[in-house]
């Protein structure tokens, strides 16, 4: 308890000091590096991603686990509807992207751990509204 007290004191200094002190940040540096690696390693799978643009690029609209939204999300009037035109599916689940609001109208399944560059290629190019997770 006394060493991780010292510790978070020497960081606090060190963030103050500013750049004065970057050795000493360096020496503490490794802690940290394996804190952030345990904390990435918990999750085993990744969410799924859905962006504006092909090639993911343009807003990231949706980053959401099957554990979000059991009985299915929607996606933002706003921010994402009928605007989707890439996708990683990183869940163990078949996600279920639907033409209209409510999980209605034709629809498209992205396969669990798959990646959608362009959703032009599946026929789903900015029409997605609302989507489900088909877990096991
Ligand atoms: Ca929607
Ligand atoms: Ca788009
Ligand atoms: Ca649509």
């Amino acid at each position: 308890m006394k060493l991780r007290t010292r510790l978070t004191t020497a960081l606090v200094a060190v963030s103050m000091s500013g750049i004065v002190f970057a050795s000493s940040a360096a020496a503490v540096e490794p802690d940290i590096a394996t804190a952030r690696s345990e904390g990435s390693n918990a999750v085993a799978a990744g969410p799924l991603l859905m962006w504006e643009d092909p090639n993911y690029t343009g807003d990231l609209y949706v980053a959401a686990y099957p554990s979000d939204c059991p009985k299915g999300c929607d996606i933002d009037g706003w921010d994402g509807d009928n605007e989707i035109s890439s996708a990683k599916n990183q869940t163990t689940c078949t996600v279920r992207l639907y033409d209209n609001d409510g999980f209605t109208g034709s629809y498209v399944d992205l396969g669990a751990g798959r990646n959608y560059s362009d959703l032009k290629l599946v026929g789903f190019d900015n029409r997605a509204e609302s989507y489900k997770f088909f877990c096991g």
